[in-house]
């Protein structure tokens, strides 16, 4: 039987954070075997909000060579770059024609992501690309007939929308895409902002305290979970809501060690935040040495860039295929092919 297939990526708006290597990259690692994964960098939807282009290119070349040190094998998964198959831009201007500009304007990312804009340096300039973001979204799964896309809780609104564009195109025109499911992981789909455990980590936050970039100085990351907002209470216990900061520490513990929260309580049972920074921290620091370590080997090597290229002719083969039956359902070539 064929496997079923799973589409994701990473924007290259900062550094790839612990929160993404939880909620995607590891989770990409452990299903390669399972799936048949199409996972790429997502570098079209780094320039949703303005980036230096020195920044961006370093960028996608730290988000490309920390696929593979996470683990990603290039013999199992087709990894590649967005930008390297144009077809995700071609879906995408379709989609974009078959789209309620009511039902972009209610995507909560684009509302944050634009306030945030307009408060931090008083633009007024809000890139068009911001609102469109979820439609090139739709389009890098569309594309590949995913059955199912690996995201975190942040992303889910943006799959609904993802499932109801695809609908809406299979009905107007005609069979053309398979309908995708969300995969969430049970635990950890929303790692939680160091300084302020209301929000999400991002990778885009303007504190560094915030976020553990995967590549952060080992010292600079015992720093940072040192400083972690927890409360005044000193007791382990997992309780999102009125506990944010302990149990995203929790979180991040149980997930680093693949055991379960309850399990994680009982460890830490009549112990102190002290000894939760410290586990936590010896945990995350045993991830990313060996990470930091094939980075570092792999960052400049030839074989980084034959990977790319073997992962691009092969979407590019299945997403050829697919641009030319959507352009002939929707009526766009000259003859019918
Ligand atoms: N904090 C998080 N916890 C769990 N999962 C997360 N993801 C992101 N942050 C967390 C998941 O990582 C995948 C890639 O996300 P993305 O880079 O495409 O965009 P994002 O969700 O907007 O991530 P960031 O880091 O917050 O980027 P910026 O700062 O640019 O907005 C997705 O599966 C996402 O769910």
């Amino acid at each position: 039987m064929d496997k079923k297939r799973m589409v994701s990526g990473i924007t290259t708006t900062g550094k790839i954070t612990l929160g993404n290597y939880i909620g995607a990259l590891k989770n990409f690692v452990e299903l390669q075997d399972e799936y048949d994964m199409y996972i790429f960098v997502a570098n079209l939807h780094g320039i949703t909000t303005p980036i230096e282009k020195e920044v961006l290119r370093q960028n996608i070349k730290q988000a490309i060579a920390l696929y593979f040190a996470c683990g990603l094998d290039p013999n199992k998964a087709t990894v590649f770059l967005q930008s390297d198959v144009s077809e995700h831009s071609e879906l995408s201007w379709i989609l974009t024609c078959n789209t309620n500009i009511g039902e972009l304007n209610r995507m909560t990312q684009f509302k944050d992501k634009s306030s945030k804009l307009k408060s931090s340096n008083g633009t007024e300039f809000i890139p068009s690309g911001l609102l469109m973001y979820p439609v090139l979204m739709a389009s890098d799964i569309l594309l590949y007939d995913a059955d199912l896309v690996p995201v975190g809780k942040d992303q889910k609104q943006h799959i609904e929308l993802t499932r109801s564009i695809g609908e809406r195109m299979n009905s107007k025109y005609g069979q053309m895409f398979k309908i995708p499911e969300e995969y969430t992981p049970k635990v950890g789909a929303k790692i939680l902002d160091l300084q302020d455990p209301t929000k999400k980590m991002s990778k885009s936050s303007d504190n560094p305290k915030s976020y553990i970039a995967l590549l952060d100085n080992i010292d600079e990351v015992k720093r940072k979970i040192k400083s972690a907002v927890t409360d005044s209470e000193n007791l382990i216990k997992f309780d999102p809501e009125n506990k944010p900061g302990v149990s995203n520490l929790i979180t991040i513990y149980s997930c680093l060690k693949n055991i379960s929260i309850e399990d994680v309580e009982e460890f830490f049972k009549e112990k102190d935040y002290g000894v939760l920074k410290d586990e936590v921290s010896a945990a995350v620091v045993d991830l990313l040495t060996p990470i930091q370590n094939k980075y570092k080997e792999i960052y400049n090597s030839k074989q980084v860039e034959e990977w790319l290229e073997i992962g691009a002719k092969k979407a590019k083969e299945k997403a050829f295929k697919k641009i030319n039956k959507v352009k002939n359902l929707v009526g766009l070539n000259y003859k019918k092919k």
